[in-house]
């Protein structure tokens, strides 16, 4: 049995906003009291951590001077230095402050959308300063609450325009970030753009640098909206695009609960972290959770040792699935194929068009063939379950 010890190749990351969550919800107000940058990155290599992402005012406060700015920053390096973690990504807070109350690149005012590309611009320099090769976007107030004010239309337009700014500011600067989207159906606005990973994808096609924008799908984002989250992990990473991930749970048909990887939906976790490992994903592996409202200090580390852990249980899991020589002989038997069919898939002709048209099925014997997926899948849920 593995040791379940988080290693550097693993790549986990966490947020300075996801362990330093100090437990603010709608209803009540912060119970912990927030590390320091510093403390934060010390806690992350305590747990085995080995990356760090950052908002840019989880590190600068948003009315810094650049005095101070430069104090902060020798700071975080010096703990980055001294402890081996490294800053995988970055990303900007385009939806804390008062300015974003009707979005940042959509806000119907066009002094909001030109401080925003400003703030973003700003980021992206503090993010390649620390080494950050992936740029995220979370809209969080790109939105609405009602349509009567806004256009869908201009929202989108002036999204696009944004990003194609900011893939050219990134080729200008040379710093060669990869730009991930990452989508949410709502919260906190009622209706967010772009709501959902395949809509992201449609997206991208329409930049001006496609090449340089994937995304960054989250768990619990794509489970807010009732869908499967795999799925959609699974598209991304066929089109080539799936540059990062936010790994935590929901209960879905709630509001966003960014709870502890793998402490709510074990078994589309396990789909998720089997697709993962099965196509040999690489890039960071970023739990953009936090621990429950009841935890303190001690709590926060069990939750981050709790993400890796479950990961690291599960991709045990997937290695154990793929072993399972019942298993096997069961998919064996689902996807059997004798090649019988091979002249008449690949690519078009006329040739093949015409023969098969004229090939004769046995509809009603197909329809006859059932799938031992319930034999399958309670041989997943024994594994799962620990008794296999
Ligand atoms: C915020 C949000 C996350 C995003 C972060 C990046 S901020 O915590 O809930 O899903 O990934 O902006
Ligand atoms: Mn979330
Ligand atoms: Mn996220």
């Amino acid at each position: 049995m593995a040791d379940y010890q988080p290693k550097p190749e693993h790549k986990f990351s966490f947020g300075l906003w996801t362990v330093n969550n100090p437990g603010r919800d709608p209803f009540g107000d912060a119970v912990r009291t927030p590390m320091s940058p510093v403390e934060t990155v010390h806690l992350l290599a305590e747990v085995g951590a080995w990356g760090v992402n950052f908002h840019d005012n989880d590190l600068i406060p948003i009315d810094a001077t650049h005095a101070q700015e430069r104090q902060i920053m020798a700071g975080f390096q010096k703990a980055l230095a001294d402890t081996g973690i490294v800053v995988p990504m970055a990303t900007t807070n385009l939806f804390f402050d008062p300015v974003f109350r009707d979005g940042a690149f959509t806000s119907n005012d066009p002094k909001v959308r030109a401080y925003a590309r400003q703030k973003t611009i700003r980021s992206m320099d503090l993010g390649a300063e620390l080494g950050a090769k992936v740029y995220v976007f979370w809209g969080g107030r790109e939105g609405t609450e009602t349509d009567s004010g806004k256009s869908a239309l201009d929202a989108g337009k002036w999204f696009r325009e944004a990003l194609n700014f900011f893939c050219e500011y990134s080729i200008d600067q040379g710093y060669g970030y990869k730009f991930a989207l990452e989508a949410k159906p709502n919260e906190p606005r009622g209706d967010l753009y772009l709501p959902t990973t395949g809509a992201m994808l449609g997206f991208i096609a329409t930049l001006d640098h496609p090449e340089m924008v994937g995304v960054n799908p989250e768990v619990a984002h794509e489970t807010m909206a009732g869908l499967n989250f795999m799925h959609a992990v699974a598209q991304a990473w066929d089109a080539g695009k799936l540059f990062h991930i936010d790994l935590n749970d929901q209960n879905i048909g709630r509001y966003d609960q960014d709870f502890r990887f793998g402490s709510h939906n074990i078994k589309q976790n396990f789909f998720l972290v089997k697709f993962l490992e099965d196509v040999g994903y690489d890039a960071p592996r970023h739990f953009d959770a936090h621990a429950y409202r009841s935890s303190d200090t001690e709590d926060i580390k069990a939750f981050a040792r709790g993400c890796m852990r479950t990961y690291l249980i599960l991709k045990e899991k997937a290695a154990r699935f793929n072993a399972d020589a019942e298993i096997q002989a069961l998919l064996a038997e689902i996807k059997a194929d004798d090649g019988a069919m091979d002249p008449f898939f690949g690519k078009y002709s006329a040739e093949k068009a015409k023969a098969l048209k004229a090939h004769m099925f046995d509809r009603p014997a197909m329809g006859k063939r059932g799938q031992p997926y319930e034999r399958l899948d309670q041989l997943v849920i024994d594994l799962l379950l620990g008794v296999r």
